[in-house]
């Protein structure tokens, strides 16, 4: 008997609402849901494999602990004490502080990745802390941090009603977006050209959104930050700036000026190796659209300058007067976040608190750069990693120079991770803890609704019973259990009330929370029976700017409500959100924040030094999601292959034909040649999240066509040095052509 079920998406940040279909207990089936309010039945080829995906034979059923050595399947109580075990012998011979913490991309996905880390980390009293945002987006946290005083207000281009779009680094027709949750991405971009509004492109590789733009600018990797600045010195340079309704909250627009005076279009061209009128345009261009947008991801992130291109983004969209207004760039209002709680200056935001102990990194929201994990656990002393925690990541495969990782990994004395599969990293674990598949998971956005460009609400409750297996919110909060010193077979449900108390006695407290002076214990028995996650789920959702404040906003939302609305409830398009959202020292909007005026000298420097050496970047496929979605027949294959993009001219000139030698600063690959014109000259291009050679993993598909790990090229030491993240993209490297086959 066939039946259905509802699930949000949960493998990229577009959050489609899907229908299952479930035959004898399986997932059998995915297709978009038509009736859901915010995807409206899109679907891409990874939702459509959701039954492969949920199914796969590789995926761990059973925990496995690490016995002679050996990894070995062992019963659900065995691992716990075996985590409590490991964990607790490594708290009493070396403190807390000596325990690593890495927090791969899917907690940006999962219930679980959403409620439970922190308080392991607060649990542990660790500053080593890692995560995927040091290869990702830690740069944008940090100026949106600096220039609105909140890491997490997140703009979003306002795609459903803007006039004219700049997308920088991004190719949402292959990643289907982030940073900018929008299910049908690419529907958005036909119908933004359809209604007669333009599309710009900045991106070396001409990418599938590149074919659909209007105009592709290909500049040199790396180079977006100065480009920006060249667009800003034409907005003063033209009189061209127009802060329009947001001018009374903006400060440091002099400061920008005088910053931009040398990065006139024709001083920038020839490092950037885009043509000066080219940028004229666009700033002119930019200027005159009705309403505008410049929205940048990866490609403006994960570079030299990482921080300064974050920044300087939304330094255009404040001069063209489209920072918060529709059409513009916007600050969404998830469900989860606090309504309007009156406009009040904040304590602003501020990175390195502490530094890490080897390098000397500047902590960033509570994190160390990635990149600096190795070095913490090689090197000797107070505060070395003597232990680690692993939760939904692989950074052998996705972090610089794997091998190294690899090799510090093998040291740590126990290592515990969360993860449904046995890979190039969790293969260094004492004890993996795997969580039970999507479809017997919980859903609920709490990261990507704040950041989606249609304001929404949708829970999806797990489609199929656990059978016997503990969920990831269990797994968590027994690994919590065991820190908090209580013991892995305590009630797990211990640590969500210890949560919900803490929160609400705190709200209660507060003078400008919707639940001031009430009784934490009048609230707490308000919550609905059932999982801790969706008792601290409800609590959010009352607590929220949507939400019925527990009664006193009677027609509020309510997990009792989302429940009843399975598609999802829409909360209307993205809404004005000045000066509320603002949380700088000065209560507005500093448009030129000290740290990225600094490290625009840096910039400056580079423009007059030469530039001639091939560098690398990345891609990635549609079939595909970093390391882990190599292991499924109907996502192989196919364009999704791991070789190096080169031009012809390029590839020529290197006598490169069918396989080349590719070295970096970190290694050296031989890899697949892709001939392509769709890239620029000096620019090759490897997918990450490949490279599945090495012994003792389980994913039988991916090794069986493991191509190489691009990351392995790169030896971590460049940082951008705002943020910490890692330079993935513009990487200086040599090419030959190989002698002898490709690995
Ligand atoms: N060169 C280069 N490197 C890159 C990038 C690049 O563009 N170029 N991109 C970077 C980016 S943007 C990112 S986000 C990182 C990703 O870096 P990571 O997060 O370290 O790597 P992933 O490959 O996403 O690994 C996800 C892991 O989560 C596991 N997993 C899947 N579902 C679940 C679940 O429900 N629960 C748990 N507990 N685990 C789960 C998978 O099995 C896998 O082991 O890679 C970065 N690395
Ligand atoms: N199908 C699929 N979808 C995914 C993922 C996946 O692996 N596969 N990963 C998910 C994750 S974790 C993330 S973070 C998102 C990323 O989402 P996106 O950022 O949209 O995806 P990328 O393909 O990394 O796009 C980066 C673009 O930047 C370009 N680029 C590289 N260097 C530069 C530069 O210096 N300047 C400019 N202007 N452009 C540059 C690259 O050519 C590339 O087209 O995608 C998510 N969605
Ligand atoms: S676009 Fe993303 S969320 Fe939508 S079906 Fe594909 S993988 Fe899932
Ligand atoms: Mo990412």
């Amino acid at each position: 008997m066939s039946e259905t079920a509802l699930r949000i998406c949960p493998f990229c940040e577009a959050t489609c609402g899907l229908t299952l279909t479930i035959d004898d207990g399986r997932v059998t089936g995915a297709r978009g849901d038509r009736d859901d309010v915010f995807s409206a039945g899109f679907i891409c080829p990874k939702g459509a494999s959701f039954g492969e995906l949920d199914n796969d034979p590789d995926r761990l059923r059973s925990p496995l602990i690490r016995r002679d050595g050996v990894l070995t399947e062992a019963t659900w109580d065995e691992a716990f004490a075996a985590m409590a075990d490991g964990l607790g012998t490594a708290v009493r011979d070396h403190g807390g502080a000596s325990v690593g913490v890495y927090l791969g991309n899917p907690n940006a996905h999962t219930v679980a990745g959403a409620l439970y880390p922190p308080l392991i980390i607060r649990g542990l009293g660790t500053r080593q802390v890692f995560s995927a945002s040091t290869l990702d987006q830690m740069p944008k946290h940090v100026s949106l941090g600096l220039m609105f005083g909140s890491p997490a207000a997140f703009l979003v281009p306002d795609l459903d009603r803007t006039d004219y779009l700049v997308i920088i680094g991004a190719n949402p027709l292959v990643s289907n977006g982030s940073l900018a949750t929008a299910a049908d991405f690419p529907g958005k971009l036909r119908r933004l050209r359809k209604r007669g509004g333009r599309l710009v492109v900045i991106d070396p590789a001409r990418t599938r959104t590149a074919e659909l733009a209007d105009r592709h600018l290909a500049p040199r990797p790396g180079t977006d930050a100065a480009l920006l600045l060249a667009v800003v010195h034409v907005l003063f340079a033209e009189n061209l700036v127009n802060l329009g309704s947001v001018a009374d909250y903006v400060t440091g627009v002099d400061e920008v000026r005088a910053l931009a005076t040398d990065f006139a279009p024709e001083a920038v061209a020839g490092y950037c190796g885009v043509d000066a009128d080219e940028i004229t345009t666009l700033a002119r261009e930019l200027a005159a659209a009705p309403s505008a947008a410049v929205y940048g991801r990866m490609g403006t992130c994960t570079v030299e300058f990482g921080t300064l291109g974050s920044w300087l983004v939304d330094v255009v969209n404040v001069l063209t007067g489209n920072l918060d207004r529709p059409g513009g760039a916007m600050f969404p209002l998830s469900p989860v976040a606090a309504g309007p709680r009156g406009h009040r200056p904040g304590r602003g935001f501020r990175t390195g608190r502490w530094h890490s102990r080897v390098s000397g990194h500047p902590e960033v929201l509570s994190e160390l750069p990635v990149a600096a994990l190795p070095e913490e656990i090689e090197t000797p002393g107070e505060g070395q990693i003597k232990a680690m925690i692993t939760i939904a990541g692989n950074p052998v495969l996705s972090a610089p120079d794997g091998d190294r990782l690899d090799r510090a990994l093998e040291r740590v004395e126990f290592m515990v991770s969360v993860d449904p599969y046995l890979n190039e990293t969790t293969r260094h674990a004492d004890v993996i803890l795997p969580p039970p598949p999507p479809s017997r998971s919980p859903h609920f956005d709490f990261a990507l609704n704040g950041l989606a460009v249609r304001n929404n609400a949708r829970y999806s409750p797990p489609a199929l019973p656990l059978d016997g297996r503990p969920d990831e919110a269990e797994i968590l909060s027994r690994i919590a259990l065991v820190l908090y010193g209580i013991g892995y077979d305590a009630d797990p449900a211990l640590v969500d009330e210890q949560v919900i108390a803490t929160t609400l006695a705190k709200e209660t407290a507060d003078e400008a929370s919707p639940v001031a002076g009430r009784g934490v214990d009048e609230l707490t028995a308000m919550l609905p029976a059932g999982p801790g996650y969706e008792r601290r789920l409800d609590m959010m959702l009352r607590l929220g700017a949507y939400g019925d404040a527990f009664g006193a906003r009677p027609d509020g939302l309510t997990l009792a409500r989302l429940k009843a609305a399975p598609h999802g409830i829409d909360l209307g398009p993205l809404q004005p959100r000045l000066p509320d959202v603002l949380r700088t020292p000065s209560g507005k909007v500093e448009l030129a924040p000290s740290q990225c005026v600094s490290d625009t000298a840096r910039l400056r420097s580079k423009l007059d030094q030469r530039h001639d050496e091939y560098v690398l970047i990345g891609r990635r496929h549609l079939r595909s999601n970093n390391s882990w979605m190599h292991n499924l027949p109907a996502l192989a294959g196919g364009s999704n292959r791991c070789t190096l993009r080169i031009h012809p001219a390029d590839a020529a000139e290197l006598g490169v034909t069918d396989t080349a030698i590719v070295k970096g600063p970190g290694g050296e690959l031989v890899v697949p040649v892709e001939l392509t014109e769709d890239i620029r000259r000096g620019v090759l291009s490897l997918p990450h999240g490949w490279g599945h050679s090495r012994a003792g993993t389980g994913q039988s598909l991916a090794a069986s066509q493991p191509g190489v790990n691009a990351n392995q090229l790169n030896d971590g030491s460049v940082l951008d040095p705002l943020s910490g993240t890692a330079v993935l993209n513009g990487i200086p490297v040599l090419v030959g052509p190989a002698v002898g086959p490709a690995a």
